[in-house]
């Protein structure tokens, strides 16, 4: 069914949700859970409303964006063993729920289905006991190349924190490559440069390598 698979993705239309897999790939959880994964280590969230001086403050919101990206982009790896196809949600689906922390209380998150055609995540996600939220949307655009599938990230992510006169920061969204499809073990690999600016000042470029065509090692 792989290769039948592959010979479906060769007439390829550029809409990934559209496309049939096989069910081995397929992942029962929908593409509105995702937003999630900005979030599930409330003490790196909230970290930053907790720091008083500005450039510190800035570094700690770029680690806690770093300390996101295993969760979003290789959990499904460690977890199921490949990267799957997630659901794809219906127009105005909602996924909403909260994390509950002793020491930093209630962070909340609301994640909508904002278009069906393309596919584009709308999530808020709030901690009002430390005045920090986090709003953003999400779209993919992709393209196949021989044995990958490129995807182009289109959207935004903007912390908010409160406690500092609604101090932003302006998060973008790395590239990544699907690899392994050939081998159906299929696993996303970063790519490209992503930046985080902020209001007080301060502006990170994150870079991203692979194994890839470098000798480098994966998501690195
Ligand atoms: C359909 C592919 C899935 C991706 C690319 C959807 C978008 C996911 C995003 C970008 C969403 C926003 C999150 O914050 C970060 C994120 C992480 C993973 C991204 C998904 C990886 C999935 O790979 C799917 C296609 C490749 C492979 C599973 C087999 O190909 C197919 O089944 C063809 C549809």
């Amino acid at each position: 069914s792989w290769t039948s698979f592959l010979k479906s993705i060769a007439s390829y239309n550029g809409d990934l949700a559209s496309l049939t897999a096989p069910p081995f790939i397929l992942s029962p959880v929908s593409l509105t859970e995702y937003s999630k994964f900005w979030a599930e280590s409330t003490s790196e969230f909230v970290a930053p409303t907790l720091e008083q001086d500005p450039e510190q403050r800035f570094l700690k919101v770029v680690r806690w964006f770093i300390g996101t990206l295993r969760e979003q982009y290789c959990s499904r790896n460690e977890k199921l063993g490949s990267e799957k196809k997630p659901l794809n949600p219906f127009l105005g689906e909602v996924f909403t729920g909260y994390w509950d922390n002793a020491e930093y209380g209630r962070t909340v998150l609301v994640s909508e289905q904002v278009s069906h055609h393309p596919p584009v995540t709308g999530y808020a996600i709030w901690n009002d006991d430390n005045k920090v939220q986090l709003q953003g949307y999400n779209g993919i655009k992709a393209s196949l190349s021989t044995s990958a599938i490129s995807v182009r990230q289109y959207g935004h992510a903007v912390l908010t924190l409160d406690s500092f006169g609604g101090e932003k920061y302006l998060i973008t969204l790395p590239a990544l490559h699907i690899e392994g499809i050939l081998f159906g073990s299929p696993y996303v690999e970063l790519e490209g440069k992503s930046f985080i600016q902020s209001t007080s000042g301060y502006k990170a470029t994150i870079e991203y390598s692979g194994k890839g065509y470098f000798s480098g090692k994966k998501n690195t």
